[in-house]
């Protein structure tokens, strides 16, 4: 399980850092994409997920304050963040609260892009064995930055495929049906039920049914689908970041998943000797999934 849980997180960044020099790039730009080619700095998705971790670890749980504090203490405008959460993360510097800055975006609306799924995974892991508890968290921390319900349902999602990954779903039927069941808005729930349809179609039905974009619901269920279509780590992050459009967020989404089912060994030796491993590198990362599994399971 320690194995599963940094895999999850290691997974997410090194399939960020995998995604991130073809980002916005398209399918066809990137076909001679090399999966031995590794920049390996992460963006956005990564920092802001080693936020989420190190507030659940400061905190024994969620707290929204202390969350938003810990995403403006790491923030690196370089990492190349959304607009929307940029315009969030300036509100809050401001000194808006945490509860009011994401609504105050995108006319009001709140923003339905991916950056609330693309760091969800340590509520994934934190919350794993109660999914009533982890849908609701998962919401709550998505508040931070992304008010719209489609942003905060993607981020569900997300959390609750790690989950379900790490506890062993990989029978597609089972993950699927459980997923479908338990979603509350139909663009995601249509998509579900397309996948089973999709497993051998080409690479531009994939885009066109599902998705390859920064907004939550163009890309949670595309990675969700780039996990099931493959049985180890390296063909589904490698297939995900060949989709093209947001690779380094649908590459780091499939990897968390893929991550939390192999586990740690499971992912390409090279790619994660490539992660950068700086202050907040690869070995802060794995400390954090260390931290994490250690409050969970009291050991290790
Ligand atoms: N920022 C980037 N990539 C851009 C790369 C910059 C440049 N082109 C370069 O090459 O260097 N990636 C990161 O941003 C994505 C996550 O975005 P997040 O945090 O969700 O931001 P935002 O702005 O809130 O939402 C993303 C876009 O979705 C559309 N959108 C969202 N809500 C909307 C609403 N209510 N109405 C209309 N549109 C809405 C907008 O286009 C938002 O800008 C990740 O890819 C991460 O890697
Ligand atoms: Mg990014
Ligand atoms: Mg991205």
């Amino acid at each position: 399980m320690r194995s599963k849980f940094r895999g999850t997180l290691i997974g997410s960044a090194v399939g960020d850092a995998l995604g991130a020099p073809v980002e916005g790039c398209t399918a066809d730009e990137i076909s001679i994409f090399q999966n031995d080619i590794v920049e390996g700095r992460y963006t956005d998705d990564t920092e802001l997920m080693i936020g989420v971790a190190e507030s659940l670890i400061d905190k024994r749980g969620f707290d929204g304050a202390d969350m938003a504090h810990k995403f403006l203490r790491n923030y690196h405008a370089w990492r190349r963040y959304g607009p929307g959460t940029r315009a969030v993360l300036e509100l809050l510097r401001e000194g808006v609260s945490w509860e009011k800055a994401s609504t105050m975006i995108f006319g009001g609306n709140g923003s339905y892009g991916n950056g609330a799924a693309m760091r969800i995974a340590p509520i994934g892991l934190f919350y794993c064995d109660d999914i009533d508890t982890l849908w609701e968290i998962a919401y709550r921390a998505s508040h931070i930055t992304h008010s719209h319900v489609l942003g905060k349902e993607g981020a569900a999602i997300m959390a609750c495929s790690i989950a379900l990954a790490l506890r062993g779903y990989r029978d597609r039927e089972k993950m699927l049906n459980y997923l479908t069941a338990r979603t509350r808005e139909d663009i995601y729930r249509d998509k579900l039920i397309k996948i089973e349809q999709l497993l051998d179609a080409d690479k531009q039905t994939v885009i066109e049914e599902l998705g390859n974009r920064e907004t939550a619901f163009e890309s949670v269920i595309t990675a969700i689908y780039s996990f099931i279509r493959f049985d180890n780590f390296k063909d589904s992050v490698s297939y995900a970041i060949g989709l093209g459009g947001d690779t380094d967020t649908i590459g780091a989404m499939t990897g968390a998943i893929c991550g939390a089912y192999y586990g740690l060994e499971a992912i390409p030796a090279e790619w994660v000797d490539a992660l950068e491993d700086d202050e907040k590198g690869k070995s802060y990362i794995i400390w954090l999934a260390d931290e994490l599994y250690r409050i969970k399971f009291g050991s290790g």
